[in-house]
């Protein structure tokens, strides 16, 4: 269903001026650990909020321009299962945030063709925030452009605790044999299965951490890490991202026929 890799033509990657007609390799899918919008907001003498409201600018900017490079899935930590440790007040506010953005963005997610998606525990997350995000999901599920998909109250090991507890409740009730359980199995368990693998993982704001994201599919990801802090980052941050991914892709991999990577 998803091709290895998408070509496209660009006439300006970064601000630089490229052929006509260069291809540039772009990730299918590329995951992002959206750090630092405390510390953005702590050097401007701001309170933490301002930078999570800061943030959404971001999410709206890079997902606008993640279409405009022919990515094909962007998936976007919101909100880690460790996150419930932050002060009530301000685990309220982040639970805000997906109505914000869904009411001043959803109508153009749908003229774009995006397709909205959400996963992690969802059952912890409060009614009024899902009744959004529900609502979005719904009203996006027959869109076949870019998959914006909303990591919320995620965690990795949790992902596989459950995955494996569904396995088991499967072969006990024998509709899996256990002799039959691979990788390939195992992954149609996880929270991702219709989804390729990440191809590009980025994280922002200097940490160079997986801090328990996607840890299943990011066994052969390409990581990036950037100083800049989330609501700082931009197009031109992205590009360069994704022209990093490629080179190392020229340098080391030149063309992998899908399936054949080294493991
Ligand atoms: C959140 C903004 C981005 C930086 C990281 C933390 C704060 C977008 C969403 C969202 C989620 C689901 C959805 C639509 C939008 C979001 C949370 C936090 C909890 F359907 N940004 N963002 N959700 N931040």
């Amino acid at each position: 269903m998803f091709e290895k890799f998408s070509f496209i033509r660009t006439g300006k990657v970064g601000g630089q001026e490229r052929l006509a007609g260069s291809l540039q390799r772009v990730p299918v899918h590329v995951a992002i650990i959206m750090d630092g919008n405390g510390r953005w907001a702590k050097r401007r003498g701001l309170p933490r909020i301002a930078g999570h409201r800061e943030a959404l600018k971001t999410v709206k900017k890079v997902t606008n321009e993640a279409r405009r490079l022919g990515i094909k899935v962007l998936t976007l930590f919101a909100f880690s299962t460790e996150n419930w440790k932050r002060p009530k007040t301000e685990v309220e506010f982040l639970m805000k945030l997906p109505e914000q953005f869904l009411n001043s963005y959803l109508a153009e997610l749908i003229e774009n063709n995006i397709q909205v998606r959400a996963m992690g525990d969802l059952s912890l997350i409060p009614a009024h925030t899902m009744k959004a995000v529900n609502y979005a999901i719904d009203r996006t599920k027959n869109n076949n452009g870019l998959i914006l998909n909303f990591a919320l109250n995620y965690g990795g090991r949790s992902e596989i605790v459950q995955a494996v507890k569904t396995v088991v409740r499967d072969v006990q009730s024998d509709k899996l044999r256990s002799d039959t359980i691979d990788e390939d199995v195992l992954s149609k368990y996880m929270m991702s299965r219709a989804l390729p693998d990440p191809d590009l993982l980025i994280r922002t704001s200097g940490e160079i951490r997986l801090s328990n994201f996607m840890l299943w599919q990011l066994a052969y990801t390409e990581l990036f890490f950037t100083d800049v802090y989330w609501p700082d980052f931009n197009e031109g941050n992205l590009q360069e991202a994704v022209r990093e991914f490629a080179s190392r892709q020229r340098r080391y991999g030149g063309i992998v026929e899908k399936g054949s990577e080294k493991r």
